[in-house]
């Protein structure tokens, strides 16, 4: 399997990440340490102000399944 994608970020720059999931768990900004829960009804959303410089994981917290890397440059 593939690592996961990365995304970049301007830093100081407003991100909004929307997670959908077929099972209940949490998403996790590693780094920025932002929680939001996830559900097959409920996708979660995180709105944060990229304001720390470097690169993040994003992971669904309990299946330890990496999502996306952030990664936050000028
Ligand atoms: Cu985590």
């Amino acid at each position: 399997m593939d690592g996961p994608g990365r995304v970049r970020v301007k830093l100081g720059e407003e991100v909004r990440l929307e997670v959908a999931a077929d099972r209940s768990d949490e998403v996790h900004v590693h780094g920025y340490d932002l929680y939001a829960d996830v559900s097959p009804d409920s996708p979660a959303v995180i709105v944060f102000t990229a304001d720390v410089p470097g690169i993040f994981e994003v992971e669904l917290e309990s299946a330890h399944l990496p999502l996306v890397e952030l990664e936050v440059a000028p």
